[in-house]
């Protein structure tokens, strides 16, 4: 087990207590430009904990969101926020207001830290909220030219965190969910560290000379593990992307000789090829590939051209991070691993009993950091006896090894991104020339699955590659981007059950 002292406060752990630890000089965070260390960071975060007390009067227990894409000013925000005892929920700068609005009022969020870029939809979304009451914006170029670095370059380096319980809540971790209604996760202070102590610990055995580099956002909390949490509890460095693009991994990786990589497999389909064309990505001892399937191919042409593992995980944001993994010296082709010490996985039959080895099913686990979702049905209906069932089908072959069988529910995986086909419906109804869609996953070589979306034209509405376009622009314009259906297919009618319902596994089966 695990064995923390009974006050905790994770954001003091991962900053003044590595100083303590003698890591005030080793490089923290390193982006836009800038290397901070940890002595840097904890100053930091000390006076932005001062300003969120004194000036913003946040108070434990408050929810505080932060907007942000991936760089230090993002982490300093979510540290300090976590050390004055708030619950954080970190956002991806590609949200849009409506999105956004979901958020706030699911968890009921206060206030707001913004990075200055992103703020126009997130000050729409707080006039339309009753419960955001102040959003304040911060400058995540690093100038510290924005309201917050203003006010916290006139506090003192010290603070006295909050004493919160190692089981409080300090973070809240969102998914869109099959509906596109988002659902919520409560983690606490002992769970940020448990990720580390455990995960990283065990399989990536993380060593104060690590430079972590990755793409998740660290909205996501696949993200915030391995680009914050992982590399600040052992006394490593992060590198923090704002536009982590694989070829900017490859540069990044090369320039700061990176160790530990965290991406999905089409990152690494790139990162093959740039080794073919002279890149040297030798540096990286242990590239993590999670979010998607990883094809054998990959994982095999990796291990001939580093003569290093992939090492392929599956995490759920309802568990905070990954719980099965593969392991250096214990790893094989199209599988998943097993599981991370501290948790049990079971593979459940239809009727609900656990299923045979060598058969498909749901695939439920049980461990110190989940489920617990905040004020959702889903808790009676999908976590029993501490065991959360989830929504991915696997194989447990009779050697105990995991395999990724198939989704089991209406979520697209594409590039990493877990997309609701129903939200993505929702954003193309809303224009007048659809006048009904489904939306579906299909197979694609580079991202796992991409978005394709059925749709019938209303009437004297034009299919052509024009208005293909011009959909895709909607989309975008409603939700986050990246949803976006990147294949249209125009029918003249959708296949539906007798109640009318839309019977999207008829369209997969086109
Ligand atoms: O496998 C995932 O999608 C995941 C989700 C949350 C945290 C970590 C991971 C790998």
């Amino acid at each position: 087990g695990f064995d923390y002292p009974e006050r905790l406060n994770a954001g003091v752990e991962l900053t003044d207590a590595m100083v303590g630890k003698g890591f005030g000089d080793h490089t923290a965070l390193i982006g836009n430009g800038r290397r901070r260390t940890y002595k840097e960071l904890a100053d930091w975060t000390n006076r932005l904990a001062h300003v969120l007390v004194d000036d913003l009067g946040v108070k434990p227990g408050n929810r505080v969101l932060i907007r942000s894409a991936n760089n230090p000013a993002m982490v300093a925000c979510w540290l300090a926020a976590t050390k004055v005892g708030a619950v954080v929920v970190n956002t991806m700068p590609m949200l849009r207001k409506g999105e956004l609005l979901k958020i706030v009022d699911k968890a009921e969020i206060t206030h707001a830290l913004c990075d200055t870029r992103l703020m126009d939809e997130l000050v729409t979304c707080a006039k339309e909220s009753s419960h955001l009451r102040s959003v304040v914006g911060f400058d995540g170029t690093s100038n510290h030219d924005a309201e917050l670095d203003r006010l916290a370059l006139q506090k003192p380096v010290r603070f006295e965190a909050v004493q919160t319980g190692r089981d409080d809540v300090a973070l809240l971790g969102f998914t869109s969910g099959t509906t596109g209604q988002p659902k919520a996760t409560m983690h606490f202070h002992r769970d940020l560290l448990i990720i580390a102590d455990g995960y990283a610990r065990e399989v990536l055995d993380v060593q104060p000379d690590d430079v972590f580099i990755g793409s998740p956002p660290l909205a996501f909390t696949f993200g915030l593990g391995g680009l914050a949490i992982f590399p600040l509890r052992f006394g490593a460095a992060a590198t923090l992307l704002e536009q982590a693009s694989p070829p900017n991994m490859v540069e990044i990786i090369q320039e700061f000789k990176a160790t530990v990589c965290f991406t999905a497999p089409t990152a690494y389909r790139f990162m093959l090829k740039a080794m073919d064309e002279g890149a040297d990505l030798s540096s990286l001892r242990a590239a993590v590939s999670a979010g998607e399937t990883l094809p054998a191919p990959v994982y095999e042409e990796w291990i001939e051209k580093t003569g290093k593992p992939m090492l392929d995980g599956i995490g759920a944001t309802e568990m905070l991070h990954i719980f099965i993994s593969n392991r250096f010296d214990d790893h094989r082709p199209a599988c998943t691993g097993k599981p991370v010490t501290g948790y049990e996985v079971k593979i459940l039959a239809e009727d609900g009993s656990e299923a045979p080895r060598g058969d498909v099913g749901r695939l439920a686990v049980r461990g110190p950091t989940g489920c617990r979702y905040l004020a959702d049905a889903r808790q009676r209906e999908y976590v029993q006896d501490g065991w959360n069932v989830t929504g991915d089908s696997f194989v447990m072959d009779v050697d105990g090894y995991l395999h990724f069988a198939a989704r089991s529910d209406d979520m697209i995986l594409s590039a990493g991104y877990n997309i609701a086909g129903p939200e993505v419906e929702a954003a193309l109804l809303s224009h007048p020339a659809v006048l009904e869609c489904g939306v579906i996953g299909v197979s694609d070589e580079a991202r796992g699955q991409i978005v394709e979306a059925h749709v019938v034209l209303a009437e004297a509405q034009e299919a052509s590659a024009a208005m293909v376009k011009l959909l895709q622009d909607h989309v975008k314009a409603t939700i986050a981007p990246y949803k976006y259906p990147r294949s249209v297919k125009f029918v003249t009618e959708l296949p539906k059950t007798q109640t009318g319902k839309i019977q999207r596994f008829r369209l997969r089966d086109d």
